[in-house]
């Protein structure tokens, strides 16, 4: 008889080929003996979420039974990226399809290529949710992420003539495998309205009347570990119009804007907001913020309800966690469901928010910290207001009392900020209602608690930590570069660094074999064939293998200075015009790829992307030129893309003006495919050197220490004469549109200089040559960059999530049985 309990999926290829044609047949409705690409990647995404969702139940039922601790991770962004080969190499059955697949004459690498990006999140801190993701499960950790279904992700970035444009990317217009609408998982989500005083048993209570209701549905993306049978899950929220108000609205007569009005209700979850840096106080943004909470919480809270039935659990039980300030109503949404809706007292429903939540801040400085008008707070979510208001005034006493009446210092920490705009400092709620703060990298902390954080450090010393971020190896090296996975594996001799990256160190061992340089150096010549035919392909540039290939890829900022990159690349330009040709011939051919979006109504950094492509013209058609030197920007940067470019980089740059970067994450994944740094002493590569030593990578710029003492001076500050001489020859027009850049260099003038492009330049030019000069030593330049990949485990998001796991969640593996 068929047991259960063997699942009812086979992974050999026949079987796998059989659900495939099943799928197209059934699923796809196209007939099995004539189906294109698309249908059959449509077809073979099924297949492989059959076996996710398999996975997914068992995981789920083995957590209910065993009810260990769980992690809640709330995050309002997620950049995924695809999700079919990553899915086939965690189930470990990439092999496998690709036997079935040939046989059907498709090939796996090419039915890959048709799935788009799911891209709901911005950059750093989104790729980081999604890195983590695969961590916690990977390491068995009982835990769900939760974030917004958006149905237009991230901006699709279209160049035309050297201008960013952004289009809507609606990335649910082919349907998504990946994920299972959940239509019976719906909760409903209130706003605006009054509070109204209630007596219960004698007692006063607040009660919330809405205005308005919505409807959260659920959408679940399973996350399936590697090496594992566990499959956790993601689940993201969409709206729907609410059914509640049907009946009043209709009786009205006005049928036709009722429902109009009720369609609104679905622009809540529909589109991404494209900037990392700047908070407006939208009323959009804190409208999707309450949506994820109040949905997230509800849905949280009833799980726990079903398995245990004292709040005093709570803490025990729940870990949840607040990726940056954004998901931060959730402190006030728990103590209004505990004091409001389970009648907790405040004081205890208090005691129990605060041993739940952590907190990790993305954030360097004070400026980028989010704040939402009081006046729109008070309109949405009226009793939220109250409750932030006690909140803050319980913690004033409570301070006034450890303090004094130090009123600067009680304003500085206050949770509402006075002014002619009152405000809700997000930063401040979240730490007071966490028990533990995280930086994202040792000098951040440090940043932190020296500056923005000062007060709250003096207060709460023990609260602070720092978890360095880290990134997973099975998606930045397996995934996206197999060669170098295999010639890892096969040196090391087992693949078991896929699952514990520190063995990479391993790798040390074989560092001086002239064997394995050959096959490292093949690899790579593997990597930079695919990214020049890309670029190619992009762009029309052709591209000579021969040359360096230096990349910069990420959100274009000022403070990540693009600028200092383009200035560089002038002043090459300008060396190469002004040399001879015996001299020309010891110069090392460098291909420059620069990619990465603008938010859209940053002017100053649509600029950068305009001056780039301004460069690009002159130097690539500079026939007297030729393969010395060409610069590319890559259109649309995104996971895909980078994990194209990323394993065909030689040198990568990462230049933040040093204080500026909280982490970068960009950086780990150029490392661990073996590409050498050239970077400024900021975020986490103040770490990456003491794992893999100065000497392997090509460091510049000011310290930390110094950036302070150079800006007191700024009005006075010495930039070398070539800095002077490039960025006149963008001024006078040199690269064309002379007034348009006029206002992108006079962010560098002598003065205004304020992230120290001009101060830095030297430097920076003398790490180039640095750079250089290892380039044409190639048994040199092999070996650096295998000790930066040996030297990478550190900043694997395995050992992150370790971290959280231990110091900070208190969460222990829970491994389902296979
Ligand atoms: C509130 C809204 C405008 C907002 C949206 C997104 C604010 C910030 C962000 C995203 C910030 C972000 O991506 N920060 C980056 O986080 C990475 C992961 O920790 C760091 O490596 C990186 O240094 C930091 O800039």
């Amino acid at each position: 008889m068929f047991s259960l309990m063997d699942g009812f999926l086979k992974n050999d290829p026949f079987s796998l080929q059989k659900d495939i044609l099943n799928h197209v047949e059934y699923t796809v409705a196209r007939s099995r003996f004539n189906f294109d690409d698309f249908e059959a990647y449509q077809a073979l995404s099924h297949s492989v979420r059959d076996r996710l969702i398999e996975r997914w139940h068992d995981t789920h039922s083995y957590f209910k039974r065993t009810k260990p601790k769980r992690l809640y991770f709330l995050s309002l962004e997620f950049l995924m990226g695809r999700s079919l080969s990553n899915s086939v190499i965690n189930l470990g059955i990439q092999d496998q399809y690709a036997e079935a697949l040939s046989q059907l004459g498709f090939e796996f690498e090419v039915l890959a290529e048709q799935e788009g990006d799911a891209a709901l999140g911005n950059g750093g801190l989104a790729r980081l949710s999604a890195c983590q993701m695969d961590s916690l499960a990977t390491l068995d950790y009982p835990a769900w992420g939760y974030g917004l279904r958006y149905e237009y992700g991230l901006f699709r970035q279209v160049i035309v003539e050297g201008f960013q444009h952004e289009q809507p990317d609606y990335w649910l217009n082919f349907g998504n495998p990946w994920e299972i609408e959940r239509i019976h998982v719906t909760y409903e989500v209130k706003f605006y309205g009054t509070v109204e005083e209630a007596d219960l048993n004698g007692e006063k209570h607040q009660v919330w009347v809405p205005g308005e209701t919505v409807e959260a549905v659920a959408y679940d993306n399973p996350i399936p570990g590697y090496g594992t049978r566990n499959t956790l899950n993601l689940r993201l929220w969409a709206a729907k119009p609410s059914n509640r108000f049907d009946l009043e609205a209709y009786n009205t007569g006005d049928y036709i804007n009722s429902v109009v009005n009720r369609q609104r209700a679905e622009t809540i979850s529909n589109v991404l907001y494209p900037d990392d840096r700047n908070h407006q106080g939208k009323e959009l943004r804190l409208k999707q913020q309450y949506f994820f909470v109040s949905a997230s919480l509800q849905d949280i809270i009833r799980r726990f309800k079903e398995a245990h039935n004292n709040f005093d659990e709570l803490p025990d039980k729940v870990a949840l966690h607040l990726n940056d300030t954004h998901p931060s109503l959730s402190i006030a949404e728990i103590m209004r469901i505990l004091v409001d809706e389970e009648h907790l007292g405040w004081n205890k429903a208090w005691d129990i928010a605060c041993k739940v939540f952590s907190f990790t801040t993305h954030t360097v400085v004070a400026e980028g910290l989010e704040k939402i008008p009081v006046d729109l707070l008070g309109s949405l979510l009226p009793r939220h207001l109250q409750i932030l208001y006690e909140i803050n005034f319980n913690f004033m006493e409570e301070l006034k009392k450890k303090i004094g009446l130090d009123y600067n210092r009680l304003s500085r920490m206050s949770i509402v900020e006075e002014g002619a705009v009152k405000n809700i400092r997000m930063a401040n709620l979240s730490i007071v209602g966490s028990h533990i703060v995280n930086g994202v990298s040792k000098l951040h902390l440090d940043t932190l608690k020296r500056t923005t954080f000062k007060d709250f450090y003096e207060l709460w010393p023990e609260k602070f930590q720092f978890k360095t971020n880290g990134v997973t190896q099975r998606r930045w090296i397996v995934v996206s570069n197999p060669s170098l996975c295999a010639l890892i594996s096969k040196w090391l001799g087992t693949e078991a660094w896929i699952r514990n990256a520190d063995l990479l160190t391993g790798l040390r061992d074989h560092v001086d074999n002239p064997n394995f340089h050959q096959e490292w150096k093949m690899v790579k010549k593997v990597n930079k064939m695919r990214l020049a035919e890309y670029i190619e392909a992009m762009s029309g540039v052709k591209v000579s293998l021969d040359a360096m290939f230096d990349v910069q890829v990420k959100r274009i900022h000022e403070y990540k200075r693009q600028l200092l990159n383009i200035l560089g690349i002038i002043h090459r330009y300008d060396c190469l015009k002004n040399m001879d040709k015996n001299d020309r011939r010891k110069v090392v051919p460098r291909v420059c790829i620069i990619g990465g979006k603008a938010a859209p109504g940053y002017e100053i950094a649509k600029k950068i992307i305009k001056l780039c492509h301004s460069v690009a013209e002159k130097i690539n058609n500079d026939t007297d030129i030729g393969d010395l030197l060409k610069l590319v920007f890559i259109p649309d940067y995104n996971v895909s893309v980078a994990e194209l470019v990323i394993p065909g980089a030689d040198l990568s740059q990462h230049l933040s003006t040093a204080g500026h970067e909280a982490s970068g994450t960009g950086s780990m994944k150029f490392l661990m495919n073996g590409c050498l740094l050239l970077a400024t002493a900021d975020g986490s590569t103040v770490e990456i050197i003491e794992e893999i030593g100065s000497d392997n990578l090509f460091l510049f710029g000011a310290k930390v220490q110094e950036v302070a003492e150079l800006r007191e001076k700024i009005s006075t500050l010495k930039v070398p004469l070539q800095f002077a001489r490039v960025l006149r020859m963008v001024r006078d027009g040199y690269f064309g549109y002379k007034d348009y850049f006029k206002s992108l260099c006079d962010t560098v003038e002598i003065g205004k200089d304020f992230y120290l492009l001009g101060s830095d330049f030297g430097s920076y030019l003398e790490a180039q040559a640095a750079a250089d000069k290892a380039f044409v030593e190639p048994e040199k330049w092999i070996k650096m960059s295998i000790l930066s990949v040996s030297g990478s485990g550190r900043f694997s998001s395995d050992r992150t999530i370790q971290e959280y796991a231990e110091r900070t969640w208190k969460i222990d593996p829970s491994r389902c049985p296979l």
